[in-house]
């Protein structure tokens, strides 16, 4: 976002937004910071002498019934506040404006939702020992594991086929076909090489069927985990809107190939993206600690499956983005949904490729 669009969301939010949470008194002594980086939605934080919490804009194209989402964020955060086996992290929760809603919707000008916000905490990028890579793994399990008793029925699916890689592939064939911004010839090898994984999807026909659907956080990245800023612990699972039941796997899978990655996932130098069997070891160990119990054996052994599937269907989606022309994934310069594609189907390659090094850590 350039400087001038800054200032202006920031006039926006004061003068439009605000007024539905703070009281007119409370608006002049307010500031406003952009907060994080996701791809999907604006995020802020609101410091006013009274209280510090976050405000969103929902993107509606990708989220198109927002209220589903804020619907699961007050059950899930209900749930998490009165966990029955104490759940061990902060838990962010929905702040009501001055009318007693959880979102307000200005139509053209925005759906905008607010939350607490976790004191003193930080997201990282990159993982900076396999210890910390071993508390991720345990902190998302545990997100799991507090949600294990929850009715998945209680959510509402808010992107529908979310976790399809038929789906997914099938998308990418369609936008491939119309071609609106003749992007495909400068990408075909990538497009050709997404579309010959047949076997896995036959593993995956074979497999998803019979795993259990239960409430997953479905963007286990490491992003997504805020850490204490003065010691390298956890305090809170965050970004909960893609929380919908499914199986368990690619949450598993989700957090391998965001974590143990040698590079970041738009990183151009492909020569240099690989998995780090080290930081998958502590991520199998950490899940292991906070799921062990929960997880059934079938669970158990679908966490290569998801592992692999995850990365290939986020490759998926960079790529169709790209040639659909990046509409659904912020950019921040032409090619980058391209590259990220590249990233993540490299990665994929170097999943086979160390295949027997990983699944000896998982079958242990
Ligand atoms: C998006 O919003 P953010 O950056 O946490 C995306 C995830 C992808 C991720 C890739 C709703 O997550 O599915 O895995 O980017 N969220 C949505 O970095 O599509
Ligand atoms: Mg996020």
């Amino acid at each position: 976002m350039s400087h001038a669009t800054a200032a202006v969301t920031t006039a926006f939010i004061q003068h439009v937004v605000l007024p539905h949470y703070v009281t007119e008194e409370q608006q002049c002594q307010t500031q406003i910071q952009p907060l994080g980086n996701g791809h999907i939605n604006g995020t802020w934080r609101v410091i006013t002498p009274q209280i510090t919490f976050v405000l969103q804009r929902i993107n509606t194209t990708v989220f198109p019934q927002p209220w589903a989402l804020i619907n699961n964020a007050v059950v899930i955060a209900k749930h998490l506040s009165m966990a029955k086996t104490a759940y061990p992290l902060a838990v962010t929760q929905p702040l009501a404006t001055l009318s007693g809603d959880f979102a307000i919707d200005l139509g053209a000008q925005g759906f905008w939702r607010a939350m607490s916000y976790i004191a003193n905490s930080c997201s990282v990028e990159q993982l900076s020992s396999v210890q910390q890579a071993t508390q991720l793994a345990q902190a998302f399990g545990q997100f799991v594991a507090a949600l294990a008793d929850l009715n998945p029925d209680s959510l509402q699916e808010v992107i529908p086929a979310f976790r399809s890689l038929p789906a997914r592939l099938h998308t990418l064939q369609q936008v491939a076909e119309t071609d609106r911004l003749q992007r495909l010839d400068g990408c075909r090898q990538w497009y050709d090489f997404a579309f010959s994984q047949q076997a896995l999807l036959t593993e995956l026909a074979e497999i998803e069927p019979l795993l259990p659907r239960r409430i997953c956080h479905n963007d286990t990245k490491i992003n997504n985990l805020l850490f204490a800023q003065t010691q390298p612990c956890p305090i809170a699972v965050v970004d909960l809107d893609t929380c919908m039941p499914g199986p368990l796997m690619y949450d598993f899978g989700d957090m391998v190939r965001s974590c143990c990655a040698a590079v970041a996932e738009d990183a151009t130098e492909l020569q240099r993206v690989r998995m780090m069997p080290d930081y998958f070891a502590a991520l199998v160990a950490g899940w292991q600690q906070a799921l062990g119990t929960t997880m059934t054996s079938l669970e158990r052994q679908s966490l290569w499956l998801g592992t692999r599937v995850v990365t290939l269907m986020l490759a998926v989606r960079f790529l169709t983005d790209y040639l659909d022309g990046d509409r659904y994934f912020r950019i921040t310069h032409p090619q980058h949904n391209l590259e990220r594609a590249a990233n993540q189907l490299t990665l994929y390659q170097q999943l086979l490729a160390q295949q027997s090094v990983l699944k000896d850590v998982l079958d242990k």
